[in-house]
């Protein structure tokens, strides 16, 4: 099966949340600055009107450094910031739904893998990368389903073209069995958000990934 090509390697999911006591559009910035080529906005605690701002003001960033910004499960938001792109889950608004609203369908659609049958749905054929979700668990988001592991990975990777992003509990430590898995990008929160320096965090992941 050809893989199809995926641009990203270094993912950044961020919540204004995720980066107490910081200003986390520096900490985005400086994320870029270290090596992150993709960040998802994912509010979940804010208002539409707080999630709104917050998304028009990482934009002018994600735009200055001319990288996407993918709205985390916010059709409108996305489309009033005309982010490049829009992560769902499985409970939320489908990829293939999503498809065909005018203002959405040509914008990139991530869609999270909770379950294997998910890979044999149209909703699947809709996205235009897959997030293994979580690859490991992690204190960040609770309500996960299945922990996928290296072993899911290269499960998914056989049943799959789609890009594969991988979240949960990555770090410097196992980036680099993840991509030897087959995932196309690695998507992290703590490892950047949590950490004292964002931007050397960002390099090392980077370092640690890029062939
Ligand atoms: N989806 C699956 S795991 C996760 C999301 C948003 C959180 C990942 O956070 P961390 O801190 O990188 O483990
Ligand atoms: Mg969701």
């Amino acid at each position: 099966m050809n893989r199809h090509p995926f641009p990203y390697q270094l993912y950044l999911v961020i919540s204004e949340a995720d980066c107490p006591g910081r200003d986390f559009l520096k900490v985005a910035e400086q994320a870029i600055l270290g090596g992150v080529d993709i960040i998802q906005l994912r509010e979940k605690n804010s208002s539409p009107d707080e999630f709104l701002q917050k998304a028009r003001q990482l934009i002018a960033i994600t735009e200055k450094h001319h990288i996407p910004l993918i709205i985390n499960d916010n059709v409108e938001v996305a489309t009033k910031v005309n982010a490049a792109g829009i992560h769902v889950g499985n409970t939320d608004a489908s990829p293939v739904y999503l498809r065909e609203q005018p203002l959405i369908h040509n914008k990139m659609i991530g869609y999270s893998i909770e379950y294997l049958s998910q890979l044999e749905n149209d909703q699947t054929a809709a996205s235009d990368y897959l997030g293994i979700s979580p690859v490991f668990r992690t204190t960040t988001k609770s309500d996960t389903v299945t922990e996928w592991g290296l072993e899911g990975i290269v499960k998914i990777r056989q049943l799959t073209s789609k890009p594969l992003v991988a979240i949960g509990s990555v770090n410097l430590t196992n980036a680099k069995a993840i991509m030897d898995a087959g995932a196309d990008c690695i998507a992290v929160v703590s490892a950047i958000c949590g950490a004292d320096d964002p931007q050397k965090a960002a390099y090392e992941l980077k370092n640690e990934i890029v062939k």
